[in-house]
Order: C-alpha cells, then structure tokens, then sequence
C-alpha cells in the first residue's frame, strides 16, 4: 500500500475513494455523522482534501514496537483489569452526544474494524511500524450522534505520568478520518500493557504523542479551555509541545 492523496470533488467521488481504502461499510454512516456535524459535510463534499497517512506492508513491520511514556497504568484496579484479560474494561463516550455510550471490549470488537500498518514518529527520535486493529472512532461518534457545536475530541487515559492523567484531543477532522481508529490489537494479538492495553488512538497523521493509551472515556467537547491545563494535551500543558502535532 502505497501513499495516496486524493481529491475529493463530490459524493461520488468521495465513494470511490472511500472504497479503495475499504470503507464501504462505514460511508453511509460517515455520511449521516457528516450530516449531523454540518461543517464536516462541507469540508468533506465541498473539494476538501483528506490526506491519508502512508501505510505499509507486513514485510517492514518492526520487529519490536517499544512502549514508550508509561508502560503500564501500575495502580491495583488495572492490574485487576488486567487480570480477567479486560473483560470488565469500560469506555465511557460523553459530552456533546445525542446518546452517551458506555462500550465493553465485546461491543467495541462488534463493529467493524479496520486494519492499518503505519510508522509510529515520536518526538524523542525513534519510529516503529506497527500493524493495528481496531473500530474507526467515526462510527463510534456517529452511534453516540455528535450534537452541534462540537470542535473537539478529548481522550482520557488511566495512567498518570509523574502526577498529571494523561489526556489529548484532536479537531473534528482527525476525529472522522478514516484512520483514526481505537486499537485493541498490535501485529494480530491482544493491543501488549506496554502499548495501552485494552485500548489506545491511532491518530496517523500526527507525531506519537497524539496517541493516547489506556483509553477510559472520549469526551465531545466545544472547547478544550476547561479540560486540565487547558491546551488540548499532556504534552501540551506541561512541555510547550505542539497542540497540533503534523507529521
Ligand atoms: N496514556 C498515555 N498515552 C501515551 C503516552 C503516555 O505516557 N500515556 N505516551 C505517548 C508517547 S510520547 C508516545 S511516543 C506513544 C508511545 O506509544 P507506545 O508505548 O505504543 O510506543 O504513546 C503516547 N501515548
Ligand atoms: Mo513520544
């Protein structure tokens, strides 16, 4: 699989190019979110670009993908999750939604899965190729049915990383694009502690930090002034870096 840009000219087209990237199932339901989040609909039918991250083969998948930030979330409930393989974990998906959610591993392994292999680009220097499974989280909004209003996507994690909880968010557009999606499996096992188990972003078309890890609850919000320090992230609050993180 190669690189590929497409330009999106009409609906048509759109379906077109969502079926080479295999998104048949999803296009209607994507259509229906875009709908309900009218600026997504412009953007996405009105000559916008979606620009797809490259993707690779299972040839150059890298041997090891390191766990980098924290390894694991160390406190006794998640080693109790851990324990009985997650069945109990819970993602809660809330804020500006029709429908709050609330997806077991169960329901979030029933709806369609996408699979991508991608090159992980973290700040600190180094670049791993992974192979991951998991929904695309625009048919997770679209089943939660995002309210007008909202601008953004705010992730929160079970770990705290030297005394702050991990967090990131992203814009409507990263939310809805086809390779956004909540892994639970790396290279065809079980997503490893060490890379976010039960359930970690993919968010592709940005840097490493952008892909948060131990997934607890997806908050849809209008602004991300209110959320902990107030710049969309983690890594943004505490260390300046980049709110949007463009590979
Ligand atoms: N919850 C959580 N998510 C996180 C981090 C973290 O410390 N906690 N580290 C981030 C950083 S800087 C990187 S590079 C990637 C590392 O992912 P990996 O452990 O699968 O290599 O996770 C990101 N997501
Ligand atoms: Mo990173």
């Amino acid at each position: 699989m190669q690189r590929r840009n497409f330009l999106v000219a009409a609906g048509a087209a759109f379906l077109t190019a969502c079926n080479k990237v295999g998104e048949t199932e999803t296009f209607a339901k994507l259509v229906e979110g875009a709908q309900n989040w009218h600026r997504g609909l412009h953007r996405s039918l009105g000559g916008g670009r979606i620009t797809m991250a490259p993707e690779y083969t299972r040839a150059e998948l890298s041997p090891n993908f390191r766990g980098n930030g924290s390894r694991t979330v160390g406190t006794p409930e998640y080693d109790a999750a851990q324990a009985e393989g997650f069945v109990n974990w819970q993602l809660a998906i809330d804020g500006l939604v029709e429908n709050p959610l609330m997806l077991n591993m169960e329901a979030i392994r029933a709806l369609p899965q996408r699979t991508q292999i991608t090159r992980h680009d973290c700040v600190e220097g180094w670049s791993a190729i992974g192979e991951w499974t998991g929904p695309q989280l625009s048919a997770i909004l679209n089943t939660a049915k995002v309210k007008e209003g909202a601008n953004f996507v705010v992730f929160h994690c079970a770990d705290n990383l030297n005394g702050a909880d991990y967090y990131e968010s992203c814009d409507m557009d990263d939310a809805f694009h086809p390779q956004t999606i909540v892994a639970h499996e790396l290279n065809g096992e079980a997503l490893p502690i060490k890379n976010g188990a039960p359930l970690r972003l993919r968010l592709e078309r940005q840097l490493g930090y952008k892909h948060p890890k131990f997934l607890t609850h997806i908050e849809v919000v209008a602004s991300l002034d209110d959320i902990h320090g107030g710049l969309g992230g983690y890594w943004e609050d505490r260390a300046g870096y980049q709110w949007y993180a463009g590979i």
